[in-house]
């Protein structure tokens, strides 16, 4: 079957099944002419100001990746890279084990590289990310510091990282995931605020505010899609931190979904509230997984309920004034995380292996053109 070919049925078959489950999935509007019909990428379909962003592939966890390193190698990649996204996310590469991999020792090269493609491409930047409790180089986690020289080391690295790329980072994730799901901070996992305690948050954000006042400094997590105990726990946080003068500007939630569980209907509710105390706020790693035991193949059914969910959350930013920033965690699953964390599931992108644009592609499309 042709590509053109198994796109129109998986089309066709995925609106039957949005039908079938009452989901509000119009994928091939933007083919048949509707609103936005002209608008041939995600992000010339996205409405003035507000930017539609991937993940850049590379660096990560993925022992068993059986491919070069995708940004620098894969042309077609690149090429999507550039031509459908107005914002880019590093996936890895400026996270502290990849550009910090020893303590004497930065590696920016592939850092820079993106931030050169961004601007080539008329691209922003979200910086990812300074205090987080994963990616940490063993010199770090195994070291045997000093309360005091632990703190030196993050005020230089935040200092260092966000000093080099001053101006050329929109939005900053500072502190990543700082809370359990249970809205409890992160005192026994995260090196930081085990051995330096919830103070030093609001330190990162001052050293970053300094080394770069433009950027917009953010909070970021999953499982905050939704009003629950875990955003609670943000909402009261950032009052505080704000209360006490410390340059908070943002928070964001992840976006992380599987079509095994509902979706956040009170998303927009939930971002409202962080709005409303005068933050921006944004959507930065959309991925909807599926259920694929033993390799198997999605169903137009499980891609018209993915198409649904990404719809959903594209929605659910729109409708929020401060909202202005929409990434996916990587464009295609040729090079999603995804596979290699959860055994049996999959496909989580809006794309397929061979880039061939699915329900979701389409479904992100119009609601960003309809939205215009
Ligand atoms: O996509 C990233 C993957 O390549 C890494 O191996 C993994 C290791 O922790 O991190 C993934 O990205 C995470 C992001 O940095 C923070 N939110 C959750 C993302 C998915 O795990």
């Amino acid at each position: 079957m042709t590509a053109l070919r198994t796109l129109t049925s998986v089309l066709a078959a995925a609106a039957a099944a949005a039908a079938l489950v009452g989901a509000p999935v119009h994928a091939a509007d933007a083919d048949r002419g509707g609103p936005g019909h002209h608008a041939k990428t995600l992000r010339h379909a996205a409405p003035p100001g507000f930017v539609i962003g991937s993940a850049v592939a590379g660096g990560g966890h993925h022992v068993d990746q059986p491919y070069p390193d995708p940004f620098p190698n894969d042309r077609v990649y690149r090429h999507l890279l550039g031509k459908e996204f107005s914002s880019l996310s590093p996936e890895n590469q400026m996270k502290w084990e990849f550009i910090h991999p020893e303590h004497d020792r930065y590696r920016f090269g592939p850092a820079d590289d993106i931030v050169r493609f961004a601007r080539q491409h008329h691209q922003v930047v979200r910086g990812h990310t300074l205090l987080w409790h994963n990616q940490n180089p063993a010199w770090l986690t195994e070291g045997d510091f000093t309360a005091a020289e632990l703190r030196g080391i993050l005020r230089d690295h935040i200092a260092t990282v966000v000093g080099r790329y001053r101006g050329r980072i929109d939005q900053w994730d500072v502190a990543n995931e700082v809370f359990d799901d249970s809205g409890r901070l992160r005192t026994t996992d995260n090196l930081w605020l085990r051995e330096l305690g919830p103070g030093i948050i609001a330190d990162a954000f001052r050293w970053a505010h300094r080394a770069d006042p433009h950027a917009q400094l953010f909070f970021n997590d999953y499982g905050v899609e939704g009003v629950n105990a875990k955003s609670d726990a943000y909402l009261a946080l950032i009052s505080d931190l704000l209360d006490e003068g410390v340059p908070v500007d943002g928070f964001s939630v992840q976006g992380h979904l599987s079509t095994r569980y509902g979706f956040p209907d009170d998303l927009a509710t939930n971002l409202q509230r962080f709005a409303d105390l005068g933050l921006q706020t944004a959507v930065t790693e959309v991925d909807v997984r599926m259920d694929l035991p033993d390799g198997a193949e999605p169903t137009p059914a499980q891609l018209a309920q993915q198409a649904d969910y990404y719809q959903r959350m594209l929605e659910g930013c729109l409708a929020v004034d401060t909202c202005r920033s929409f990434t996916v965690w990587g464009f295609t699953d040729k090079y999603s995380w995804v596979p290699v964390f959860f055994p049996d599931e999959g496909a989580a992108t809006i794309m397929t292996e061979d880039f061939e644009r699915k329900p979701a592609y389409y479904a992100l499309r119009s609601t960003l053109a309809d939205a215009t």
